[in-house]
Formats: structure tokens, sequence, C-alpha cells
């Protein structure tokens, strides 16, 4: 084969051994390839950049799963899961009626545990639109004998009260004829074998646009079930034409914040990456092994029994202390935490929930600094806890240790002074090369959480 090869005329410039001609060429190109690497961050708006900020000072959101499923106590696979026709299910709207729902106490009591936002489902994988929906009759005012718009007295309320309210929608769909061709679950449901995804798609957004432009400022939209139609990796079988909608709701409300639990790295356009009952990282749960954690807001979510929807047998409560470690330890890890209920079909939350919502909140109002505003520590997770840290402070959260020293990684400044974060006694430290050690008065084994506020 022939070989081209170029020789640089005694007079022509160089750059590095490249003629001025190459060199353009090369700037040029580089141009363009920081245009492609940097231009998703430049588009983002303003507003948006800020919220995800806002997003991470929050630290602690309360996860609502509610729907007509809530009505059979058991869980919001049901329909799926006992394998129910949807001309059956359809028969289930009719006896929810929660009379007994009270949004200000729903988010009263939200506010007194120290969550900052709530993230309600608008539609679960049942279809079911739990909001006034002029593009369907399977919503809460046409097909129940309540006939309110529950997030919209949710908004409201929130609105009143200071909180931040965030939809979860489903991308799948087990009762939309359109959604076609099915993906791997809610195949019982009896629907023909036919329909248009392109025109459910229509369907999905119209909904997403009623959600953006009736119910005040959507601080975020939470999609879920894109892994439907997962075939491997990323790849699946229809186009769900993500950008798509992500744009629609970007131009309707620039600073709402895209977060999608497809359980793979995040797409362009989303703004915040979550990770379902694990923490950001781990994959005990199998839903997380092709995750990755990029460069957005993180946030962690968990039930606090084993049940997302209402459960009636399910009474696998987690802790106060449980719920706290989880939390906390989502902080260590620079990520949020979303706490699940799943209200009963009258519209009360129950008892073992509100409990443990009032003991989280007492113990948020005296350690609440510890975790609002900060970001993940200097010192990443260990097996005895974690570190937060705002502005020249490093708070040492101990949640398993015995002893009254303990030993840190050097720390990035030398240490002003550290203290018990409670009691304000003086903590000892001792700081070498390589290690900090703490040496405190006391460590009580049973306390929830042993912070320790160093300052530099
Ligand atoms: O299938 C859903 C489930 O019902 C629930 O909504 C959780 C919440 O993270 N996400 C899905 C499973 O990944």
């Amino acid at each position: 084969m022939k070989k081209t090869v170029f020789y640089l005329k005694p007079h022509e410039n160089t750059h590095w051994g490249i003629s001025q001609k190459n060199f353009r060429n090369t700037v040029v190109v580089a141009y363009l390839l920081l245009f492609v690497v940097f231009r998703p961050l430049a588009q983002v708006a303003p507003e948006n950049l800020k919220a995800r900020e806002e997003f991470q000072d929050m630290k602690f959101g309360m996860f609502i799963h509610w729907g007509v499923y809530s009505v059979l106590g058991d869980g919001e696979w049901v329909m799926n899961n006992r394998r129910i026709p949807a001309k059956d299910y359809e028969k289930l709207p009719a006896f929810f009626n929660p009379i007994a729902y009270n949004p200000a106490e729903w988010v009263a009591m939200a506010k007194n545990a120290g969550i900052k936002y709530i993230t309600i489902t608008s539609k679960h994988h049942d279809g079911f639109a739990m909001f006034d929906s002029k593009v369907t009759d399977w919503d809460i005012m046409d097909r129940t004998p309540y006939k309110k718009d529950v997030l919209k007295m949710l908004a409201e309320e929130c609105q009143k009260q200071g909180i931040k309210l965030f939809f979860y929608h489903s991308h799948l769909d087990w009762h939309h004829p359109d959604y076609f061709p099915r993906g791997e679950t809610g195949n019982s449901s009896g629907r023909p074998d036919s329909g248009s995804f392109p025109k459910y798609l229509d369907f999905m957004n119209a909904q997403l646009t009623e959600l953006l432009t009736h119910y005040g400022p959507v601080a975020g939209i939470w999609f879920d079930g894109w892994w439907d139609q997962k075939l491997k990796g990323t790849e699946t079988r229809i186009d769900w034409q993500l950008s798509k909608t992500y744009n629609l709701i970007h131009k309707l409300q620039p600073a709402c914040l895209i977060g999608n639990n497809h359980h793979v790295p995040p797409f362009p356009g989303e703004d915040f990456q979550m990770f379902e009952k694990d923490l950001p990282g781990s994959n005990t749960t199998g839903f997380s092994g092709d995750q990755k954690i990029g460069q957005l807001p993180l946030e962690m979510c968990e039930t606090m029994n084993g049940a997302w929807g209402f459960n009636i047998n399910d009474r696998n409560y987690k802790s106060t202390k449980d719920l706290l470690h989880l939390m906390i330890k989502a902080a260590g890890y620079n990520a949020n935490f979303l706490m699940n209920v799943g209200p009963m079909p009258d519209g009360k939350i129950q008892p073992e929930f509100v409990q443990r919502f009032q003991e989280i909140g007492d113990w948020m109002k005296i350690y609440g600094e510890t975790i609002y505003g900060t970001r993940g520590g200097p010192v990443s997770p260990r097996d005895w806890g974690v570190t937060t840290q705002k502005g020249n402070k490093v708070y040492v959260h101990i949640l398993s240790w015995k002893d009254n020293t303990l030993a840190i990684p050097k720390l990035p400044q030398k240490v002003k002074s550290a203290i018990m974060f409670t009691s304000k006694a003086k903590v000892i430290v001792a700081e070498t090369r390589d290690v900090v050690i703490l040496k405190m008065p006391s460590i009580d084994e049973k306390e929830i959480d042993t912070v320790v506020e160093i300052e530099f």
C-alpha cells in the first residue's frame, strides 16, 4: 500500500511540530470537543442549577405511594402479582374513598419530622391518575366516589407549609391500551395485542404537561418503569424518547428536577440520580448492578417496612434507629434520603409510621445541623460511621463503635478544635502524619449517633 508522507516546508510555522494549518484544525477539533463535553452543563438553566443545590441541602424527603391499589392492602404491584385483568382492576376505584385524608396533617407530620420535600405518586404502574387528568377518565375524578384531586390538595398544603413537591410518574403502564409493545410486567391485563407506542408517549407527555401547569411549582419529576422495556444495558425494546419528554419538562418549568429510577447511569437531561433501597455505589438488592455514581446530586429511597404501597400484612417495620442510620449514612454518601410511606385507603397514615416520624423529628431537632446543608465529608464511609461537612466544620457520625478513642484518616486541614456535638465537651485531638486520633470523654453505645464536631 502506498504511504502518504507530509513534509513541512522550511518556512512553515510549527506548533509542537505541526503546521500552522494543522494546528488551526487541531484547535477547532479541540474546541468542538470541549463544546460537546461541556455543552450539557452550559445548557442547564441557572434556576435548575440552583434547584440542584437546594435539593442537596434538603437531605430528607418523604416518599408517598398512594393509589387505588391501597384498597386491597397488598402493595402497589397487586394488579401484576395477582394477575388481575384490567377490566376487573377497574372495579377497584369505586372503593377508593379516602374521607379521612387531611393533607394539612400529612404535611405537618412530615415537617415535624424534619422532612423538606415530598415525592408522591401521580401515576404508578397501574396507570391510574391520582389527579384530575383531562386526557383520560382513568383518574381519581372520574372513577372514585371521592372525586377530589388529592394532588392539588397536597400541592396547596405544601406551598402553605413551605415543603417542596415532586411527582413520581410511571413510564410503564399496565392499563393504557397504547402501551404496546408490552414490557416485562403487567402482561395479564387482558389488553389486545395492539397499540401505538408513539400515541402512548403523547398521552404521557400530555399528563406531564397537566402536572406541570396546574399544580404550581413542581420541584421534580421522579420517573420509574423505564426498565420494563430494557433489553440489555441501556438498550430498550422501544424508544422512550426521553429527550423529548425531558425538554418538555424543562421548558414548562426550568427549575423542575428530573430523576429517573431506570437503574442505569444517568441519561442527558437528568438532574439527579437515585438509588433504590441501596446506598449509592452498593447493590445489595440487585437493582443497581448497572449503576455507577455520576456527577449529579444523589438520592436513596427506602421503605419503612418492606412495602411501598400500603400492605396490611407487612409488619417488618424498621426501627427509628435503623431509619436514622440510613439517613445519616446517606448524608455521608453525599445523598438525600427519601423515606417511604404507603397511606391507607381511608387517607390515614398508619400509627407505626406516625410514631417513627415523631421520633425521627425529635432527633432531627437536635442533630439537624449535622445533616441539612451538608455534603459527604472528607473521610469516606467506614464501618464505624460516616462524615458530613459544611463550611469549616466536619461532623464525625459514629454509629457503631465501642471505644472512647477513634482514629480517622488525615483530614485536608489542620484541626483547630473538636467537641462532642451535643454536650460540647472537649475532644482531645492528636494528629500524626497520616492519622487524626479523637479521644472522646465517653461514648455511649446505645446512642443513635455520637457526633464529634471538628472545626478547621
Ligand atoms: O416498581 C417500582 C416499585 O413499585 C416502587 O415504586 C419503587 C420505588 O423505588 N420503584 C419500582 C421498582 O424499581
